[in-house]
């Protein structure tokens, strides 16, 4: 081995987070995550969507949310990215309230590859990725081709059947 050679393979599996905001500065909290997330070691984004304003999905009366969706890359595996978001989140001043309660900054993991994962505190692809236009619309813009692992159908597709 070469000294100081990196033995690590490259991760490159596609990673993609969904962003959403619906208190205070919304366009500076994902600016900021995004920024956050960045800065991280083992996380670069490649690839960031328009912002989309959109109306809540919740049972709970709240205000819209701007949603956005970014591509990364990363050698963390999902475990460790999950605390990474939680983390991040937790940094922009988030409070857990209620369950699909208004947010300062959610940041979810919609799909790590092509890896099903099914964990206690962790599912991906996210279990409601297909069902929401929120999700979708940004991510038909960086990687509309892109196939859901467990649907084998594209973003493209699963746009169609909304
Ligand atoms: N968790 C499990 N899987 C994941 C994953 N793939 N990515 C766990 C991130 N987290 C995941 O999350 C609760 C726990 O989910 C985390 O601790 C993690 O262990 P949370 O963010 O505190 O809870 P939540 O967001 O209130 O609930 P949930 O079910 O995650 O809701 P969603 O799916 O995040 O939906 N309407 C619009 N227009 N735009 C939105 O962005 N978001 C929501 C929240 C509702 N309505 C919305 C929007
Ligand atoms: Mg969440």
């Amino acid at each position: 081995m070469i000294d100081g050679e990196d033995q690590r393979t490259p991760n490159t599996e596609r990673v993609f987070l969904g962003l959403g905001s619906n208190e205070g500065d919304r366009h500076q909290f994902l600016e900021d995550a995004i920024r956050l997330l960045g800065t991280h070691d083992e996380v670069s984004v490649v690839q960031q969507s328009t912002v989309l304003e959109t109306a809540p999905v919740s049972h709970i009366k709240q205000g819209d949310y701007l949603n956005q969706v970014i591509e990364i890359k990363t050698a963390l595996e999902p475990e460790s990215l999950l605390d990474v978001c939680l983390s991040t989140e937790a940094a922009l001043g988030r409070v857990r309230q209620e369950r699909w309660g208004p947010r300062t900054i959610d940041i979810d993991i919609l799909f790590y590859g092509q890896r099903i994962i099914e964990i206690e505190g962790l599912r991906v692809p996210h279990p409601e990725v297909h069902k929401r236009s929120f999700m979708l619309i940004p991510l038909a813009e960086i990687a509309p081709e892109y196939q859901h692992p467990v649907f084998q159908s594209t973003i493209k597709a699963m746009m169609q059947l909304l």
